[in-house]
């Protein structure tokens, strides 16, 4: 939609003429410098390296095709998984999941099975567990007291789709009991690491990553099979020399921009915004991807603080006409700090665009326009609801807060980034497809779990637990109650439209995954994204910074 002439000279009257109010969000300065960041250095990258890893997967290729006992089988593929090495063994991984049959007596072996298949993209059927479940949908006395199988089945039950109610009961029965196991044995090793790993977040549910830095610590404490555990470590370190490669590159990139330095009422969070792009595209040929995502994460939340905070609504309406109209006809009328921000973005996306006509021949700015055009007008009318005190219903506000999320944006520019493009996944993007909206719909909610108290307090509009709060009359604890439930119930729609018919390919449905693993385990607990100081300065270290052992 085009402005109008007159409109324009009406909002540049009023940003000229008023005497600005701004809130401020008191968010820290970032605790990263960019020198720091380029002294990063990692022994990992020399060619001998990857001759050790080579001649370890040969071993352990050999290792896998000697186990002929079904749950060693699977116990194995579910630490290659764990380890973060599956990809270097996707032939034998098939072959075993394509042919074990567990023993369907076995309530750790069924569900490990079950869980497994699931996760790698066979649907298996959740029947099998009907041999463990008394008529009313209670798991049978007898498999109370076996925990391995309780946290096996618990871990499974996350993979269920929407109306696969079979383990609703048998999870809580399953959680009641492992927490009255894990008080009781507080000192055995084994099983408080795993189970209370779980009980804190499901496996699903976590970030590959960060799992894996996290199992080769407890792989290494228990039984443990020398050749898996030394690749797997020499497997981390040799990607963390990517990584870091790739965080320099953008961190570089940000700096030479300016816009952390000049715009200091906004979070300045190019390394944060690393962690997540690494988190959503982790695998060794994915560099390119991580470095666009990081640097659209770090210029988006730049732009939500001018929207949620800083901003007047004159500006807001001038910077979002803008972006409609994408181009720089009207940046004369902006305040300094908007040019900058609006200049950035427009080359940004331009040069990324350019890029991709170059190389492919495919003219991506369309949509491309239109994707941040909707981020900014979601941005916008939140800013509306915001200065008319309007409190919208959790519905209204999840239609909009899905894209205002910005992960719709992101996971275009994630998909931009690794495929060659085609139409009928453009046009996914351009209808915000059920796997985009599911994905982002969870981020959303998880967003808001650890961010909407400090948001109210500094001035923004409602988020969804207040919405629900609004709507129903009910307490922030039963808000947030329901709230991560819709969690729960949309988690089960994004594990059924992974099977559906779609034209993205097994590496994007990844991302999409990722996308509500990264975000909650972002905001685990609170806002580990505005606030960079605790956990995820820790999850930065040892993700990028320090070598395994
Ligand atoms: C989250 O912050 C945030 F930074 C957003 C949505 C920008 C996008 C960046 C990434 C996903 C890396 P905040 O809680 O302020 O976001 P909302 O949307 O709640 O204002
Ligand atoms: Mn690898
Ligand atoms: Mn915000
Ligand atoms: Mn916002
Ligand atoms: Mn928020």
């Amino acid at each position: 939609m085009a402005l109008q002439s007159s409109k324009i000279l009406v909002a540049t009257a009023k940003v000229l003429d008023q005497k600005i109010v701004r809130r401020s969000a008191n968010y820290h300065p970032t605790i990263w410098k960019d020198d720091y960041i380029q002294s990063l250095k990692s022994d990992y990258m020399g060619e001998s390296y990857g001759e050790r890893a080579v001649k370890l997967v040969g071993e352990v290729k050999m290792m896998l095709d000697k186990v002929m006992d079904p749950l060693e089988q699977l116990e194995l593929v579910d630490a290659l998984q764990r380890l973060g090495l599956s990809h270097h063994f996707e032939n034998e991984t098939k072959r075993i999941l394509e042919y074990v049959t567990a023993d369907h007596t076995n309530l750790y072996a069924t569900s490990l099975e079950f869980r497994l298949l699931r996760q790698h993209g066979y649907k298996g059927t959740p029947e099998v567990f009907s041999h463990f479940m008394d008529e009313i949908g209670n798991l049978k006395a007898g498999y109370c007291e076996d925990w391995k199988g309780l946290l096996s089945l618990y871990e499974a039950s996350y993979l269920l789709f929407e109306g696969e109610s079979i383990l609703e009961k048998a999870r809580d029965c399953a959680a009641k009991q492992l927490k009255e196991f894990l008080k009781q044995n507080k000192d055995v090793y084994s099983v408080s690491m795993l189970v209370d790993h779980a009980l804190e977040l499901p496996l699903h549910w976590r970030v590959p990553r960060l799992e894996t830095r996290w199992f080769i610590d407890v792989y290494q404490k228990r039984d443990r099979n020398q050749s898996l555990l030394d690749l797997a470590k020499l497997d981390f370190n040799m990607l963390q020399a990517v990584h870091q490669d790739d965080l320099r590159h953008a961190s570089k990139w940000w700096k030479d921009l300016c816009l952390g330095e000049k715009l200091t009422f906004a979070r300045d969070r190019l390394v944060e915004s690393f962690l997540w792009a690494m988190g959503v595209a982790t695998d060794l040929h994915f560099g390119n991807c991580r470095r666009i995502l990081a640097k659209v994460g770090a210029l988006i939340t730049i732009i939500d603080d001018i929207y949620d905070v800083y901003g007047t609504m004159d500006e807001l309406l001038l910077f979002t006409e803008a972006v409609e109209r994408w181009d720089t006809n009207t940046m004369e009328l902006f305040p300094e700090y908007m040019k900058l921000c609006f200049l950035a973005l427009f080359n940004f996306v331009n040069e990324t665009a350019f890029a991709i006509l170059k190389e492919q021949g495919f003219d991506t700015l369309p949509l491309m326009k239109k994707m941040w055009a909707d981020q900014c007008k979601a941005n916008l009318l939140e800013a509306k609801w915001y200065y008319n005190g309007y409190t919208p219903t959790l519905e209204e506000y999840l239609e909009n807060g899905l894209i205002s999320i910005a992960f719709p944006v992101i996971l275009f520019h994630a998909y931009l980034a690794t495929n060659s493009i085609r139409k009928e996944c453009m046009e996914c993007f351009e209808e915000c497809s059920n796997l985009i909206k599911f994905s982002s719909v969870i981020a959303r909610l998880a967003d808001d779990l650890g961010t909407s108290s400090d948001e109210l307090k500094r001035g923004d509009v409602p988020k969804s637990i207040q919405c629900y709060m609004h709507e129903t009359g009910a307490s922030d604890e039963e808000a947030r109650q329901h709230i991560r439930a819709l969690i729960d119930a949309w988690w089960k729609r994004l594990n059924e439209e992974r099977f559906a018919h779609s034209p993205f390919s097994q590496t994007f449905i990844q991302f999409a995954l990722n996308v509500p693993r990264t975000t909650q385990c972002m905001y685990q607990h609170g806002d580990g994204y505005g606030i960079g100081d605790r956990e995820t300065k820790d999850r930065v270290l040892a993700l990028i910074a320090f070598p395994i052992p």
